[in-house]
């Protein structure tokens, strides 16, 4: 075992005691010791984490599967690796570098999932803030295979959320079939994954239809590359609303960021014929209703996107950190946690909270 610096033995955490309870910040949260550690084991000390609507389903407990308990949530999260396990053989990172916790903390990469680089439904997959504890504590326990290098160019607080809203969304753009030229819908714009999904998407030079709502959400969207907005409160007829947006004829693709399944309930209506519907956001026991008529007759395409593999976190972060997308959020202490769950909870969060360490 090496390590960096002195590791306490405890630290301040946000602890979710169990499914549904309410959050605890702790200040004596055991530290995992370095000596603990396994081969290709490393403790990541943190700078800073974002704080993804996945965090509150998860401390909810309303998804079909439940997180663990007790649980450190949190999954976007960068900080400096601080020690790793004894006997690692050919670590990717070493000691001091700056690496990125995103929400696949390990897989196996010898299942056919990951040899096929879907390394993201890998059976023995570990998922940080859900399987395993993640990043809203002072120190992470983690693996050197999947923790993420940061590139220099980008700040750590503008590093985090593209450790996975960044990712996702980039990936979801990438196989939703969309060239250059071609509409894209983005219901949930103004949120996390929804504000990097519009600068992704203007960056591979397609026409963005930003759908949420409010005006604060409405003139960071412009402001971010949109061409056209949909205020999702106002409309009368979404359907005709998105079609007279995009040509008359709907959007090439569409891709659903929102937390909640009314977003997804029209898209095959709205989708041009040959459209592509990328599922991303997970709403708490939603399922997808596609009239088959319809979704057969206009070759309609449905496919859901589960965040990303290595490489993708690395051409999304390479792509940030050139400055072609920019994550728009404000900082806060770990002790805002709660507050920030209230937020998403009522949808007024514009961009993301990223929590800093530093901050008391
Ligand atoms: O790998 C994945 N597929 C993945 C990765 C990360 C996150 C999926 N997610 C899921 C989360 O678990 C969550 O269900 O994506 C969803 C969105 O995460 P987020 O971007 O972190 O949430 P947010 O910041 O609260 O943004 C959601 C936005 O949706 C809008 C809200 O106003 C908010 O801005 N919205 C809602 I709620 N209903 C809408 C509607 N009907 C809507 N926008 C348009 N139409
Ligand atoms: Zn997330």
């Amino acid at each position: 075992m090496s390590t960096f610096e002195p590791i306490p033995k405890t630290m301040k955490a946000a602890v979710i005691p169990s499914t549904g309870a309410s959050l605890v910040i702790r200040d004596d949260e055991p530290v995992p010791q370095p000596e603990d550690l396994l081969p290709g084991e490393c403790l990541v000390k943190m700078d800073c984490t974002g704080v993804c609507h996945t965090d509150l389903h998860a401390a909810k407990g309303d998804w079909p599967i439940p997180a663990k308990t007790p649980l450190i949530g949190g999954h976007e999260g960068v900080g400096i690796v601080v020690a790793i396990g004894a006997h690692t053989q050919d670590s990717p990172v070493k000691l001091g570098d700056r690496v990125g916790i995103k929400w696949l903390a390990d897989s196996c990469l010898d299942c056919e999932s990951c040899r096929k680089g879907l390394e993201q439904v890998c059976l023995k997959g570990k998922y940080s803030g859900f399987t395993v504890d993640g990043t809203f504590s002072e120190y992470v326990h983690s693996y050197v295979r999947h923790v993420t290098p940061i590139p220099d160019g980008i700040g750590s607080a503008e590093a985090a959320s593209i450790l996975c809203a960044g990712v996702t969304v980039y990936r979801a753009i990438k196989y939703s079939h969309c060239s250059i030229g071609d509409w894209i819908v983005l219901p949930g714009a103004g949120g996390g994954l929804g504000h990097l999904a519009v600068q992704y998407a203007s960056a591979m030079g397609l026409r963005v239809l930003a759908i949420d709502t409010g005006a604060d959400k409405r003139d960071l969207v412009m402001k971010l590359g949109a061409e056209k907005w949909i205020d999702f409160k106002e409309t009368k007829d979404l359907v005709k609303d998105i079609q007279d947006a995009t040509d008359g004829l709907g959007p090439h693709a569409a891709v659903i960021t929102a937390a909640t399944g009314k977003a997804y309930e029209q898209a095959i209506d709205y989708l041009r014929p040959g459209g592509y519907l990328m599922a991303v956001g997970l709403p708490a026991k939603a399922s997808l209703s596609a009239d088959i008529f319809f979704t057969v007759t206009k070759s309609i395409s449905i496919l859901g996107s589960y965040v990303g593999n290595r490489q993708d976190a690395r051409e999304a972060l390479d792509i940030a950190a050139r400055g072609k997308v920019k994550c728009y959020f404000s900082t806060k202490s770990l002790s805002a946690l709660k507050e920030t769950y209230e937020g998403l909870e009522k949808g007024n969060i514009v961009g993301r909270i990223v929590l800093d360490f530093k901050r008391q």
